[in-house]
């Protein structure tokens, strides 16, 4: 392993090690680095792909899929729709990624040489049915696919036929709800068959069964489950979908998906799930967990913190960076940084972000307290900078050429918040949440969202200061989190760049 070139500074780990709407997360190894996939529903390019060479720090490399051909969401896919729960493996040279496109294709397998890219194109699965599909090799070479259920089938993943008949291996503990995401590790002298259960809310936990054979039997383990925070007041919430993987010193670690709620009761969750780091340590031959620490001890080997992110984004460089997504397509027509150079273009498609098909291109919050700022220039047309939770749940700030107004959409009512004239030409619009630290009322909302304008010398006037809570899981439903972007309702409008920067350290609250 390559030795850091500068003295470690980190001395504690803090979680989620990829915080914002990373839900479902699948990791692999490949010698001394490691990848990890995760779900991206109506986002188009879909499955973003995060490499790390520590388990800690882990860098975005790309999208699997980020070709139309690879990722159709016709029209209609509902927020939360579209893909679902990857697996991500090495094996056999090759990096393998299973997903259920649940608005259409079905179950899909994908390789390629280089995780960042480029993927295949897929490979339908059309007799592979449930949700969360996980891959496994056993020592013959038999390719197991084991689905939510929890059931499970043998593959050829060369045609993407199934041999023989698919099977129940093990329904979880009895009276769980959801026996889902399994996956299928082979440790020692047992495989080991790792389930979400309980759902993917506050009662969310991971457990796990083993047998000596990838088909089973499968004894369940008697300290299921192996972890979860169900009826405790931990900061994170939610905490199960686990994929399991070995670190550089041979020690094994989880990867899972947790949520931080904020604010009073019931508590709010803006950021969709994100991805948790926790340690394994091994009982009787168990892989149990407890707890995932928000903030734990720097593991045993060599660190590689990457540097920090850039704030901003110029839209300088041709392709735009892989944290970007869009609603269901990105058709260049509509998206394009090679029209006025240095600025991207949007040409509107639907006339506000309650349509499905809006043209937008934005990035995951990351943070419970962050600012975002971009230069627009709404030319005759009218677009802006948007919190999005989904079609039915964002804020925006947005330009016309006479007016700027903050919308607010909440369930079926939208509204016009506020406004004031335009300066007139571009002009620095501002969103800016602020996490709820102190609980001082029990309906207190998780942050407030506070969006306006800025003047020539970047003072910045707010026009609306409003709860956060309706961008929330717990109110708008669904698999997602926020996303903060541009946009276009009307005509052509242009960015000549986009600021991102947190206010705090995502570390949970005290
Ligand atoms: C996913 C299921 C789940 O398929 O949520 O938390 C679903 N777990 O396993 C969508 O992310």
């Amino acid at each position: 392993m390559r030795v850091p070139s500068k003295p470690e500074a980190d001395t504690a780990v803090t979680n989620p090690v990829i915080p914002g709407f990373h839900p479902d997360p699948s990791v692999c190894r490949a010698g001394d680095d490691y990848y990890l996939a995760c779900s991206s529903f109506e986002y188009f390019p879909g499955v973003p792909v995060f490499h790390s060479r520590d388990l800690v720090h882990w860098t975005q490399i790309g999208n699997a899929l980020d070709r139309p051909g690879q990722l159709r969401l016709p029209p209609g896919t509902p927020a939360s729709g579209g893909i679902y729960a990857p697996t991500l493996r090495h094996h056999d040279g090759r990096f393998w990624l299973i997903v259920t496109n649940v608005s259409g294709d079905g179950n899909l397998l994908f390789t390629a040489t280089d995780p960042a890219g480029p993927w295949s194109d897929p490979l339908p699965l059309p007799d592979v049915h449930g949700i969360d599909p996980d891959l496994a090799w056993d020592e013959d070479g038999t390719c197991w696919c084991t689905t939510a259920g929890v059931a499970q089938v043998a593959l050829d993943p060369a045609t993407g036929k199934t041999l023989g008949e698919g099977r129940p291996v093990w329904s979880g503990t009895p009276g769980a709800k959801a026996p889902e995401a399994p996956h299928l590790h082979h440790i020692g002298d047992y495989w080991y068959l790792l389930i979400a259960e309980g759902g993917t809310e506050r009662g969310h936990g991971v457990s796990v069964a083993r047998g000596r054979s990838p088909q089973g039997p499968f004894e369940p383990c008697p300290a299921n489950p192996v972890l979860t925070h169900r009826g405790t007041d931990h900061p994170v919430q939610n905490t199960g979908h686990a994929d399991l993987v070995q670190g550089p010193d041979g020690s094994w670690w989880m990867v899972l998906l947790g949520v931080r709620p904020h604010g009073g009761t019931p508590g709010w969750h803006v950021l969709g799930r994100e991805t948790f780091l926790a340690p394994v340590t091994w009982s009787d031959g168990w892989p149990l967990v407890g707890e995932v620490p928000p903030v734990m001890p720097r593991p045993p080997w060599p660190l590689h913190p990457p540097a920090a992110p850039p704030v901003r984004d110029d839209f300088d460089g041709g392709a735009l960076a892989p944290q970007w997504i869009s609603l269901r397509s990105r058709p260049v027509e509509h998206c394009t940084t090679g029209e006025r150079a240095g600025w991207l273009t949007l040409r509107a498609r639907g006339a506000s972000l309650d349509d499905p098909e809006a043209v937008f291109v934005g990035r995951r919050q990351q943070h419970p307290s962050c600012r975002a700022r971009v230069l627009a220039d709404p030319g005759e047309g009218r677009g802006g900078l948007a919190v999005r939770l989904d079609e039915e749940h964002h804020y925006e700030i947005e330009v016309a050429p006479d007016e700027v107004r903050v919308h607010a959409r909440v369930g079926p009512l939208r509204s016009v918040v506020a406004s004031r004239p335009a300066p007139g030409g571009p002009v620095v619009l501002r969103v800016e949440t602020a996490a709820t630290r102190r609980v001082t009322d029990p309906r207190q909302g998780p942050d407030t969202v506070s969006l306006g304008v800025e003047d020539a010398r970047g003072t910045y006037t707010e026009l609306a200061a409003l709860d956060g809570r309706y961008l929330s899981t717990e109110v708008a439903g669904g698999f997602t989190g926020r996303v903060i972007g541009m946009y276009a309702a009307a005509g052509t409008v242009r960015f000549d760049w986009f600021d991102y920067e947190a206010l705090d350290d995502a570390r949970p609250p005290a």
